[in-house]
This record gives C-alpha cells, structure tokens and sequence, in this order.
C-alpha cells in the first residue's frame, strides 16, 4: 500500500489522481490532501478519503475545513508553511506536487530532503530551480516522476533503455486553439477564446500557457532537468489531435513514441503506479478513429513565448526563475482582463532585460529573483 500526499487536491490534476486512487483502493491511500482555497472540495474529498491530515492554504478558512473535519479524527492545518511542513510526515510515501506555479518549490525541496518520491505535476518547480531539485534529488536518494503527459511519455520510452543514450527527444504540442494564426489575430483574442483549449481540459493558468506555448516552452524546461539532456536536444512538434505524447530518438536513430487518447488519468497513474502498470477500463485508442496524425514545426516567431523559454534555458542560471514568475505575473493579469494577449510575451522581455542575472543561483537568490520579478512585472503593468 502506496500512502499519498496530493498537494493541491481541488485541482484538475488532483480531482484526477482522486479518481485513480478511489478505483485502487487496495493499492494506494491517501495519507495528506492539500487546497489553496476550495475548502467545500476539499472538506468533501477529505470525508470520502478519510486522509490522516489536511491543510487549506488560505487561513480564512481554516475554521469551516476544522469544523467539518476535527471530529472525523483529521487533523486540519491552515497556511503555506503547514504545506511545507506536513510533506516531511513520516507515514507519506509519495507526494504528488499539483499545485499551480511557483509555490510548489518548498514543499517539494523539503518533501526531496526526506527522501520521499515525488510525482511531479508542477513543472514550475524545476523550471524555477532545476539544477538544485535535480541536486538535491541525487544527494537524497528521491525519485522524480513525471505526471506531465509529455514527460511520462518520455519517462515511458526510456523503460529498459537504461544504458542507451537519448540522442534528443520530440516534445510534442497541440498548438493550442490559436494554431496557424498570426499576430495580428492574436492582438485581439479574448480570455474566453483563449481557454477554450481543443483537445484537454486544465486548469485556468496552464490552459494560456498552451495558447500562448509558454507551456512548452516550460516543458523544454522540465525536459532538460528530468532527462539531464543539452538545449540542442530537445525539439518541439506541434501535433494537433494529442495522440502521440512525446517521442525518443536513440543514438541508432531508432525512435520510440508513446501514444494514447489524451487524459491525464493515465500518466498520473503510471506515476503513481510505478514501477507497474495498473489494469484500468479508461478509454482505448483506435487507430481507425484517427486516420490522419499530423505533425508541423512550431511557429517560434508567433509565439514568442517559446522562443523566450529556449533563451531563457540557454541563458541558465536564475533566467527560467525570472521568465517563470514574469508569465505568473502576465497570466493573472489576462485573465483579470488587465493586459491583451501579445502584452505577455512583451512583459516578460522586459522582466529579462532588467532583473539582474545571477549565475550560479542559491535558494535564497531564486526566492529573491521570483519576488523582485513580481514586483517589477507588476510595476510594469
Ligand atoms: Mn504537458
């Protein structure tokens, strides 16, 4: 038995590996659930689990989460630094990170010095920080393991190619609903169009980051520290219908892909299941449902988001930090209606131009960078 920490249960990552967990209950049960600020999700999901403890970031609602709970024998706690905290428990055997953006670091860094395995959904976490996690990870003895489906299908490729060299991986796109539109189209796109996403169903900020491909250009990111792999290996397909999940190219040439219906059920459960595959009755791919899978090169000059990404990694050093925390700065103030769709690239340019460059990073300097980014992104607004 598999015990699980969710950070950031009442998200579409976490209400997912919910579902997973609730048809295996011989094999995993839930041992922490962690919210932001949905406590009637959160009280729901902790009375149905029954985990041993549960924390509510926002400690304006502590009260409601501990009334429901604390005589259900669930020990509730309320704000970040319970978050934190409650991921070093002993009885947790693997925390799974689906919290939005830059606030999964702390936990996740504490939750690596206790050596516990991590299933990684918040690719925020590396991007701000790969080079420590991944640091930390070896020096602790934890396992990452990647939720995000292009990830854990290249974790998937690699099953038993343990000696051979990834020659470069193809990280595969959808292209997001505004595929094959120019600049001039997008100067005008609304919030509403830009979440309506094709092909998956997300929360609010990742769902702009694929309309804007920043989530690649994030994911490149996350590539790089998970795979240890050079800039120059990492190429993005946009691939519209979100079959093929991401690919490997060996050094023979040979390529591996992973295919499947997109749901993120899936990689949650190999994550979780790992080193097994579980039986599930989740929907199976037709070949003769998609007779035509399509491929075409990313358009870099669009979406300048992805061109930042690939600059800011070449970059190094605290760079993905700043273009990390400029995008959360950007993202939140489309969706309040508060900056047009091309504006985002524009701040974070800006973000990078003026925040000063700092090599080889600490933690403190990271935390550093991500606060003065936010206050100079939102000067700028
Ligand atoms: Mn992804």
């Amino acid at each position: 038995m598999k015990k699980i920490a969710i950070l950031g249960s009442t998200g579409s990552i976490g209400t997912q590996a919910l579902e997973v967990i609730s048809e295996n209950r011989d094999a995993f049960s839930v041992e922490t659930l962690t919210a932001n600020n949905n406590a009637d999700l959160l009280i729901k999901q902790a009375q149905l689990f029954k985990p041993n403890s549960v924390v509510i970031k926002n400690e304006e609602k502590y009260n409601e989460v501990n009334n429901a709970l604390s005589s259900k024998g669930i020990k509730v706690y309320c704000g970040a630094k319970s978050i934190e905290d409650i991921v070093t428990s002993d009885s947790t055997d693997i925390v799974l990170t689906a919290m939005v953006g830059y606030s999964g670091l702390l936990p996740t860094i504490n939750a690596i010095k206790k050596g516990k395995t991590i299933a990684l959904a918040n690719k925020e976490t590396l991007v701000v920080a790969g080079k420590l996690i991944t640091d930390l990870a070896k020096e602790y003895g934890s396992k990452i393991l990647p939720v995000d489906s292009e990830h854990s299908a290249i974790f998937q490729c690699l099953a038993g190619e343990h000696h051979n060299p990834i020659e470069k991986i193809f990280l595969t796109a959808s292209g997001g609903p505004f595929r094959g539109k120019d600049r001039n189209f997008l100067q005008t796109v609304t919030k509403k169009q830009a979440l309506n996403h094709p092909n998956w169903v997300m929360g609010n900020k990742i769902t702009i980051d694929s309309a804007s491909l920043m989530n690649k250009g994030l994911e490149v990111i996350e590539a790089k520290w998970l795979f240890d792999l050079k800039t120059d290996q990492i190429d993005v397909v946009v691939h519209p219908q979100s079959i093929v999940h991401s690919a490997v190219q060996f050094e023979d040439g040979s390529i591996k892909a992973q295919m499947g219906i997109p749901d993120m059920k899936l990689p949650i459960q190999y994550a979780l299941g790992y080193p097994k595959r579980i039986k599930n009755t989740f929907e199976r791919f037709s070949f003769f449902n998609y007779p035509n899978l399509t491929f075409e090169k990313a358009d870099r000059k669009t979406f300048k988001n992805l061109d930042l990404a690939y600059k800011a990694l070449e970059n190094g050093g605290n760079s993905p930090c700043i273009l990390n925390a400029a995008n959360e700065v950007a993202v939140e103030a489309f969706l309040n209606e508060r900056i047009s769709f091309l504006k985002m690239s524009d701040l974070i340019v800006n973000c990078m131009e003026k925040i000063i460059f700092v090599k080889n990073p600490s933690l403190e300097d990271l935390i550093a960078t991500d606060r003065e980014t936010r206050i100079l992104a939102n000067q700028l607004l």
